[in-house]
């Protein structure tokens, strides 16, 4: 799915969780409600920007209150919205439930906005009238799941609904099938009716089912509705939601109406907690409500109380970092990683240690999180403004080294000049901030461009300034080919060729292979890959030093090397399927008489001896994993690898000792042996 407002943003399966603000609606926030009805549209316009600077990726706009004039409202709003480039930058969800109200505003909005939403509820010609006319505004629509009979609320109405409309909009109306979204309908759980025990389930089911069985449409659902029976008990709502989204993202959701502020991070829920929500959102128990109930309120209790809410203080330092980092909080974080300095200078260690060391490692965490589900958006902006804020206290310490290097008559004299830049697409920036002040107090000037910078405004300032090296930052997966584009201009313009300008590369995302094999061979200057901050100033140092011939050609090799081990990697090309199949080995099975197995049929192996699977372990992988290319046995000997692979393997079969003679694991299998027939070229 393809959406924008003045960026693109696009939905694929490699996307994680889009969450939708819902702040900027009439019917979900008294205040908003409030200034809108008293006519307060700046005001209302700050609560549309902090959504989008807190991590919202689309915005939704609900002005249905009986005292207003809905669509006048929604008009002014949406046109206000459009002349904010720093929220018109994400698209619109135009909410109402009249068809008048969602046309004005599809009328207003840039880009392609969302409908919230259409459904069969007034029968299936006005859906197709709606239908058509959202196609033809170019927007996507949320579908609910209502029609003539009502609002789907089992998972079999669900599926019923979802499906039917699928086929009308999709053979009937010709809408795009990637510009469907259904909303399967989100209902309040653990409400004391019986009936209601399921809601969770029958979401979460319908909606594994519309990924399975409905071609490009995508899911959302509005997420507040599913705590509903515990207004009151934050804590519990905040857990409810999260585990919902936990299981409901597993199962295929792909985006959600969320408060962002009433999610936590599935990981860190009380472990008694979360299991007693997990019972009642999978409906795991008869008695999973009364349960749940039992520790509600000392749930709210708890989170009141700030020795409970503040135990993680008792911590040592590192992990202090670490959970201010994922749980978003600032309060602390100055005096923790003045600390944490204060602890590693003590043991000779410098300022930069901090970051790359327990605030990098906090924020793997964080990444890690983000990627597995279990943290979002919202959440991760929280962080990174937190990781901001534990730079910036370690800043003037970075500083004064350079300040104490000079007054020891250190060399003050500039080495190079270096423009930086995030690629353009990619937002994130504190590691190329990291960089740049790393890189100045080593004495290199630095023109810090900011990020999503385009490629021609990257190498016309490095022009401009007479840059001696351009370094690249990148993130997301995208940057790399960005990072590819960059590097192919640089070959064309000869300012930067016949110079051979190099190109620092950096950023999570990047490697040392990737920029062997896919950055620098467009390139005929150097192209060199920096893992972290500390070695950009040895790499820069040594790209424009004394040194740099011998540093080059020791680079080139290396390269050269990565790119052979990894084209030795790659796959015989693919023969077309008529051509394999003629290829086929000629078996004459007239003369043979297979031998009849001891069984056929399943076997089930319980413990079985570690021993004895030792000595069938396919060591290979084990040393792809460890970046050494061979083959086993033969790498032990290898001119190259040879050595390392000896280490690594002693090692390995020490831990293997324990592994077995310690029985650490448990080893069971199943085996079937089933009859089997060839049928030209299936086998049976
Ligand atoms: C914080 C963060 C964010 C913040 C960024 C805030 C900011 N102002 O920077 C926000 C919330 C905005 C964000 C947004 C997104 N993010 Co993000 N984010 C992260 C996170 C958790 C940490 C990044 C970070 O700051 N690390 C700390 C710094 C210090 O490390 P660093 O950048 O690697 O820098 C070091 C080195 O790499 C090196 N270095 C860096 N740059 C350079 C440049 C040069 C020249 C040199 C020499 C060295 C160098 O030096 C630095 C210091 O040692 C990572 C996870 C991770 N583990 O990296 C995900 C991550 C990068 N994000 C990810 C994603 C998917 C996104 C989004 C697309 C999410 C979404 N659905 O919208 C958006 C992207 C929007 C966009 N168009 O860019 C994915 C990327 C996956 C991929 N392969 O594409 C990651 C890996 C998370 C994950 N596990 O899925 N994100």
């Amino acid at each position: 799915m393809l959406l924008s407002g003045l960026e693109p943003l696009v939905i694929d399966s490699s996307s994680l969780f889009v969450n939708i603000g819902e702040r900027t609606n009439v019917t979900g926030s008294k205040a908003f409600a409030r200034m809108i009805l008293n006519g307060q549209y700046e005001e209302a316009l700050a609560v549309a920007r902090q959504q989008v600077e807190n991590g919202a990726q689309v915005v939704d706009v609900n002005m249905d209150e009986a005292m207003l004039d809905s669509q006048a409202a929604m008009v002014r709003f949406l046109n206000l919205m459009a002349g904010e480039p720093d929220i018109a930058r994400v698209p619109v969800m135009i909410d109402s439930s009249k068809w008048a109200v969602i046309e004005a505003g599809l009328k207003c909005i840039q880009g392609k906005g969302i409908v919230n939403s259409i459904s069969m509820k007034e029968g299936v010609d006005e859906f197709k009238r709606q239908a058509k006319l959202i196609k033809r505004y170019g927007a996507a629509t949320v579908v609910m799941a209502f029609d003539e009979k009502g609002q789907a609320d089992t998972y079999e109405r669900k599926v019923e609904i979802c499906e039917r409309a699928y086929r009308i909009l999709v053979d009937e109306v010709g809408f795009p099938p990637e510009d469907i979204i259904f909303d399967p309908n989100i209902f309040a759980i653990a409400t004391g009716i019986e009936e209601h025990n399921n809601y969770a389930v029958d979401f979460i089911n319908a909606t594994r089912w519309i990924k399975q069985n409905l071609p490009g449409a995508k899911v959302s659902g509005g997420v507040s509705n599913v705590s509903f029976s515990f207004r009151g008990n934050e804590p519990v709502r905040e857990a409810i939601h999260t585990v919902f989204l936990y299981h409901a993202i597993q199962a295929g959701m792909d985006m959600g109406i969320v408060n962002a502020g009433m999610i936590g991070v599935y990981d860190d829920l009380d472990a008694e907690l979360r299991e007693r929500v997990e019972d009642v959102v999978l409906n795991r128990r008869p008695d999973a409500t009364e349960r749940l109930l039992d520790i509600a309120e000392s749930v709210k209790g708890a989170a009141k109380d700030d020795s409970t809410r503040n135990a993680w203080r008792a911590l040592p330092v590192r992990e202090r970092l670490k959970h201010a980092l994922v749980h978003g909080i600032n309060e602390h974080i100055t005096e923790d990683t003045e600390e944490m300095w204060q602890a590693l200078r003590a043991d000779g260690g410098r300022p930069l240690h901090v970051i790359e060391g327990p605030l990098m490692d906090g924020m793997n965490v964080v990444g890690d999180l983000f990627g597995q589900g279990k943290m979002f958006l919202p959440q991760v902006v929280k962080s990174a403004r937190v990781m901001k804020q534990a730079v910036a206290h370690l800043v003037p310490y970075i500083e004064e080294e350079k300040r104490q290097l000079q007054a020891a008559g250190g060399d003050v004299k500039s080495k190079g000049k270096i423009v930086i830049a995030t690629v353009k697409g990619d937002v994130h920036d504190i590691g190329k901030n990291i960089v740049t002040v790393v890189l100045q107090c080593n004495n290199f000037d630095v023109v810090n461009m900011g990020v999503m910078v385009p490629c021609h405004e990257i190498l016309a300032k490095a022009k401009e300034v007479g840059a001696d090296i351009v370094g690249l930052s990148g993130l997301i997966t995208p940057s790399l080919e960005e990072m590819q584009y960059v590097a192919g201009e640089m070959e064309k313009d000869p300012h930067f060729r016949e110079r051979g300008i190099p190109l620092l590369i950096g950023g999570a995302t990047c490697s040392r292979v990737h920029t062997a094999v896919k950055i620098a061979p467009n390139y005929s200057g150097p192209v060199v890959y920096v893992p972290d901050a500390s070695r950009s100033v040895g790499v820069a140092q040594s790209l424009l030093g004394d040194g740099k011939d011998s540093y080059l050609t020791e680079l080139r090799t290396d390269y050269d090397n990565v790119r052979t081990q990894h084209a030795n990697k790659k796959q015989v090309p693919l023969w077309p399927l008529a051509k394999a199949r003629a290829n086929k080995a000629p078996l004459d099975w007239s003369a043979y008489a297979p031998v009849a197995p001891k069984f056929t049929g399943r076997r089930v192996f319980k413990n079985f001896d570690l021993a004895e699977l030792e000595k069938y372990i396919d060591w290979s992988p084990f040393f792809q994993t460890w970046d050494l290319a061979g083959s086993y046995p033969a790498i032990l000997d290898d001119e190259v690898v040879g050595e390392q692979a000896k280490r690594v393997f002693a090692d390995a079969q020490a831990m293997l000792k324990k592994i077995v003679e310690g029985r650490w694991l448990t080893a069971n299998a199943v085996v079937g042996l089933y009859p089997a027939n060839a049928v030209n070229d299936d086998d049976i």
